[in-house]
């Protein structure tokens, strides 16, 4: 089969198109990569050219020979449909997992996505820590997440309780709650350390002036996550917008009922009682 024909590489451009169309990709904004199941990688093999061994950056024994699809570095989400060939590729890590080469796409030249190192580190994370179920890892550049790291206390327990109280299904998308990473140098590997230690609890790191990393098990399952996540930040931004003080709200107890309907456990450490 040709790559571009298959259903996985469909989901990957529906997706990276959803997030342009959300406004999340400005220029070359944001990153995408999805680990490639071995059927799938099977289904697609005869369209491979490998390309030259190159280092990571970093090291992921535990990906070691795995293939991902991942953006390209300066490439434009914007382009991901028209031009799909120039604008992504897939890879394969060596049996070290230090080393990647290209098979297919970025017929243009280029690397993969600048973050490289932060989207395997935390593929090697999500595949201890979920046996494998994790496949997708998602960097956008949502504003009104963004706009919260300038004005909340940047840690994990602030963002995590106001997100939640801003619409009633967050803590049942994401019970775990969220991660705050302080402003760092983007595109090296001591961001994807520091990204990759909160994905070892949640499903959601914050980039504090920056943007924001989702990981889940498909396409639908990370978008829709980082959907829930923005919309939420949004909820928040009007608030503010229009008044420093909320009249009512969710409430701990409020949320301890809630986590007992449906199932999910909510640390006790996000359900602190406010000032
Ligand atoms: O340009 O978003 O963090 C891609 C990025 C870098
Ligand atoms: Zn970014």
């Amino acid at each position: 089969m040709k790559v571009l024909e298959a259903e996985f590489v469909k989901g990957f451009m529906r997706m990276a198109d959803d997030g342009w169309l959300e406004g999340w990709h400005e220029r070359n904004g944001g990153n995408l990569s999805y680990r490639i199941k071995a059927e799938e990688v099977e289904s697609v093999r005869e369209e491979f050219t490998p390309g030259e061994w190159k280092p990571i950056g970093t090291s992921v024994p535990v990906l070691a020979g795995e293939y991902f699809l991942v953006t390209g570095s300066g490439k434009y989400f914007r382009n991901v449909m028209i031009k799909p060939e120039d604008s992504f590729c897939i890879i394969e890590l060596d049996v070290s997992g230090e080393n990647y080469r290209i098979v297919w796409g970025l017929v243009n030249g280029g690397r993969p996505t600048s973050e490289l190192p932060s989207h395997l580190m935390n593929h090697e994370v999500k595949v201890l820590a979920t046996n494998g179920r994790h496949r997708v890892i998602y960097h956008a550049h949502p504003a009104n997440t963004i706009a919260l790291t300038f004005v909340l206390p940047l840690t994990d327990e602030a963002f995590t309780r106001e997100l939640w109280e801003m619409a009633t299904e967050c803590p049942v998308v994401f019970p775990d709650g969220v991660g705050v990473v302080p402003w760092m140098v983007p595109g090296g590997r001591d961001i994807a350390v520091a990204t990759s230690e909160l994905m070892k609890k949640y499903d959601v790191a914050i980039w504090a002036h920056h943007g924001m990393f989702c990981s889940g098990e498909d396409f639908d399952l990370t978008f829709g996550l980082m959907h829930t996540v923005e919309k939420s930040a949004e909820i928040l931004v009007k608030v503010l917008s229009m008044t420093n003080a909320k009249r009512q709200t969710i409430t701990p107890d409020d949320f301890r009922h809630l986590a007992k309907d449906f199932n999910v456990t909510l640390p006790e450490k996000f359900l602190f009682e406010k000032e």
